[in-house]
């Protein structure tokens, strides 16, 4: 049933718990959904599957530190239901993409290896062993190592990480496509750029003393609820919080803090100070603007706006960004915004009155065309008044898969810095190769050309999460080898190469004992705490292997002879692999050590901690850019595609996106009403949405026309659905992600 009713102003509350505790039950029954959620997050549990916002430390640990969906990504993964293998005997490769991607989540964990053998239309269980030798027999067939791509989605834990990326380094390629590629690439190559650092320069503890946070392009009340209780400990301090996005987030309009009685009933706490209801891809130009602003507000009172200390001591590119910036074209920002003079005035008076501002940012900043530099901008109005390197300051990109930024420490990464190949090669004595590998936009681009021939997954759902579907889907049918890594099924599995493995693996939740005894492993959250994670359910099969053991196993048939590596002992023993990640990966020094000592520790970050900048001067460096927005024609509408209250990316949990109205269905566009009067259409008529780059149009077909309050000319649909109107060319610059929000697009009469 398709229910479509009005945006809920508020997030979390009762009705939060309450939906964790059905899911829970659905998947888990009581026994051990209690067990799961009494565990998570805590000293001696285990990590949340779910995103990468940081676990609080004990001073500030509530009982139940957890949201409504991290714990139905735990249930997900920790569900009693699984595919017998009688489903894969009864189901042809035709019938399985028959089914949707929904269904097959639901259908539960994976228990024993799965191979469709070439010429096959039907998976069959086949023993870990042959599993295994099918990998290397393809493996050691290629002439050129380039010619195979090992992906990894962002769950992967440090140990596993790393063993993984040398494996892959060992048999002769850098080809290490990541989910990041997808995300968090454009905050990266802009903050490496001019701060010196990829990763985030705030802790929670920073952010909690902020007296203002700026929050662009980000939902957390869905996909980071934690930090709504942190947002609101903020505020208790006297934060102002501004909210910079199209749509009126409701976590960030009204919270309803579960985590405390208080927080169940009553009105909940109104977030946002300030919402900015930005257009699409407008952000460039409204923080140029800001910098504009607060440049004149410090020529008008010099000395009281813009720290002249820090810039002079720390920063360089200051007097060409000033210049730069001194006129701006009021009309065009207008334009690019949707906002006001009057409010982006008001926003810029709160800069000038905090003396800490922190300014996070999530998919509505990194997945555009001028992400890179609109990520630079932000940088800019930070360093004016010196907001980073001290208390309650500091730019914070918030990741997305919970440890996508430790499997970057550990080297998952395409173009991997020599410092890291050199010590890897020392250590392990064997050189790795120094060609830059494919990231995951290249990757589609050579499966487009058919010439990857072995396609390797730890985790994740290529075929499902990347632009051009169709493309994708056509690459990798026309691999000689597709290998997913995985706890339960998606469509990654049923578009399949001419042959086919799928190797089920032990979730975060999941008991994991070795010959050696119960392991535990690490991850690195946003922030850059580490911490460890230890499962404690009995896991779905006794013969499932660790992503560990799996790597462990493939390598030493692969690479036996290059160089000297233990794999049997690293598959037995976790803590020799941190010995040997302590003694390669930067910041990772003495890591078992460490870990062993404090159980977790914050990773050093220099512009952080010391006001150190790594960068090409030594400096932080002020960029000066040009305005750049996305103007539209008539008729012509900029589409974002985004998630829902009730998915993980590309698993959805439910048809329900609760915050926004929708139930049943996930075939819906929101457009403001006033678009749809000019448009001549009506809430509730079903459309085509026809996408337009470089010349090609794209359609995704039958969506539910919702009128809602999102800014004018600025529309939305689900991800991964709408990945079809996406292209491949279509990229960041700089960072090379897909463009995910601001496509152009038109509606048309459904077909
Ligand atoms: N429950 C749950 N949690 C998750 C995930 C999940 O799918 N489900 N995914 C995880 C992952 S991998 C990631 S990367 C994160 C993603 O977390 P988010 O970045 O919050 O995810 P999106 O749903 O893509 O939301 C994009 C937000 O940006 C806004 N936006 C879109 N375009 C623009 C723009 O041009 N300017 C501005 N200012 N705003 C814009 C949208 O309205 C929306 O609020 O969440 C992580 N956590
Ligand atoms: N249009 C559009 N496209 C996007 C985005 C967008 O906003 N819009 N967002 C992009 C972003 S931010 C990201 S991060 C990517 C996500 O891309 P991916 O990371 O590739 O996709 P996920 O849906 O997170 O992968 C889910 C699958 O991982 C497997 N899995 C789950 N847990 C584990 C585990 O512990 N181990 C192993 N081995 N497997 C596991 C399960 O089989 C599950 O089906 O998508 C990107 N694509
Ligand atoms: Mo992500």
């Amino acid at each position: 049933m398709v229910d479509i009713e009005q945006p809920k102003k508020k997030a979390a509350g009762v009705p939060a718990v309450l939906s964790s505790f059905k899911f829970g039950f659905r998947e888990m029954g009581p026994a051990r959904t209690g067990k799961v959620f009494l565990k998570m997050n805590q000293d001696g549990g285990f990590d949340c599957p779910s995103c990468a916002w940081p676990d609080p430390d004990s001073k500030r640990k509530h009982a139940a530190e957890f949201c409504e969906n991290g714990a139905k990504a735990v249930a997900w993964e920790a569900t009693r239901k699984r595919v017998p293998r009688a489903f894969f005997a009864d189901h042809s490769i035709d019938q399985l993409n028959q089914i949707s991607e929904y269904e097959l989540g639901k259908l539960g964990r994976i228990t024993e290896p799965m191979l469709l053998r070439a010429g096959s239309d039907h998976y069959e269980p086949v023993g870990w062993d042959e599993a295994f030798h099918v990998v290397a027999r393809h493996l050691q067939a290629l002439d050129n190592p380039d010619d195979a791509v090992f992906y990894t989605s962002g769950r992967t834990s440090n140990e596993a990480a790393f063993l993984y990326q040398l494996f892959v380094r060992a048999y002769g390629t850098n080809n290490l496509p990541d989910c990041s590629n997808m995300c968090h690439e454009s905050s990266g190559t802009a903050l490496s750029r001019v701060i010196g650092s990829g990763k985030g320069a705030v802790t929670l503890e920073m952010l909690e003393e902020a007296e203002l946070i700026v929050v662009v392009g980000q939902n957390p009340g869905t996909n980071a609820p934690r930090m709504l209780s942190h947002l609101e400990i903020a505020k208790k301090h006297g934060a102002d919080i501004v909210s910079v996005n199209p749509l009126p987030e409701p976590g960030l309009m009204n919270f309803k803090n579960p985590q405390r009685p208080s927080g169940w009933i009553g009105k909940g706490t109104a977030l946002a100070d300030q919402h900015l209801q930005i257009r699409i891809g407008g952000d460039q130009a409204l923080f140029l603007a800001v910098g504009h602003l607060l440049l004149r507000a410090e020529a008008a009172a010099p000395g009281t706006v813009v720290d002249l200390d820090f810039i002079k001591q720390h920063t360089s590119g200051f007097e060409l960004y000033a210049k730069h910036n001194d006129e701006l074209d009021w009309p065009a920002v207008e334009l690019a915004t949707g906002l006001t003079r009057a409010e982006i005035e008001e926003f810029t008076q709160r800069f000038i009155k905090s003396k800490a501002t922190v300014i996070c940012w999530a998919m509505g900043l990194t997945q555009h065309r001028e992400a890179v530099a609109t990520i630079t901008e932000i940088v800019n109005v930070l360093l004016l008044q010196g907001n980073i390197g001290k208390r309650g300051a500091g730019p914070c990109p918030v990741r997305g898969h919970s440890n996508v930024q430790g499997d970057r420490s550990m080297g998952i990464w395409e173009k991997m810095p020599e410092e890291f190949l050199d010590k890897l090669d020392a250590e392990f004595a064997f050189t790795s190769p120094r060609d830059h590998g494919i990231d995951a936009t290249d990757t589609v681009r050579r499966l487009r050309d058919g010439s990857v021939r072995v396609f390797f997954a730890m985790g994740g759902n290529f075929a499902m999460a990347t632009p051009d579907t169709a493309v994708v889907h056509q690459g990798l049918r026309e691999c000689d080898l597709t290998v997913h890594v995985s706890t339960k099924l998606n469509r990654s599995h049923t578009v399949t190469g001419r042959e086919a493995l799928i190797l089920p693996t032990l979730g975060r939740t999941d008991h994991d004992r070795t010959p050696n005894g119960p392991q535990s492993v690490t991850v690195e959250d946003s922030q850059g705490a580490v911490h460890l994670s230890t499962g404690n359910l009995l896991p779905p099969a006794p013969e499932l292997k660790s992503e560990i053991g799996i790597v462990c196993g493939i390598a030493a048939l692969v690479v036996p002879e290059v160089g000297e590596i233990p794999w049997a002992d690293f598959a037995a023993d976790y803590s020799l692999i941190r010995h040997r990640i302590g003694r390669v990966a930067d910041g990772y020094e003495n890591f078992e050590e460490r870990l062993r000592a404090t159980g977790g520790f914050l990773l050093d970050h220099a512009a952080r901690d010391r006001r150190e900048f790594k960068t090409s001067d030594a400096k932080a460096q002020f960029s000066a850019n040009d305005l750049s927005w996305l103007p539209t024609e008539p008729g012509r509408l900029l589409l974002q595609t985004m998630r829902s209250h009730d998915q993980f990316n590309t698993t959805i949990y439910g048809l329900q996106d609760r915050y926004r109205g929708i139930d049943g269905t996930r075939e819906v566009v929101f457009v403001n009403p006033d678009d749809l009067a000019e448009l001549g259409l009506k809430d509730g008529q079903r459309v085509d949405i026809v996408s337009e780059f470089a010349g090609v149009e794209r359609r995704a077909a039958g969506y539910r026309l919702v009128s809602f309050p999102t800014a004018r000319g600025c529309v939305a649909a689900y991800y991964p659905e709408t990945n079809v109107l996406m292209s491949a060319d279509d990229v960041a610059k700089g960072s090379n992600t897909p463009v995910a929000k601001g496509l152009t697009v038109r509606f048309e009469p459904a077909t």
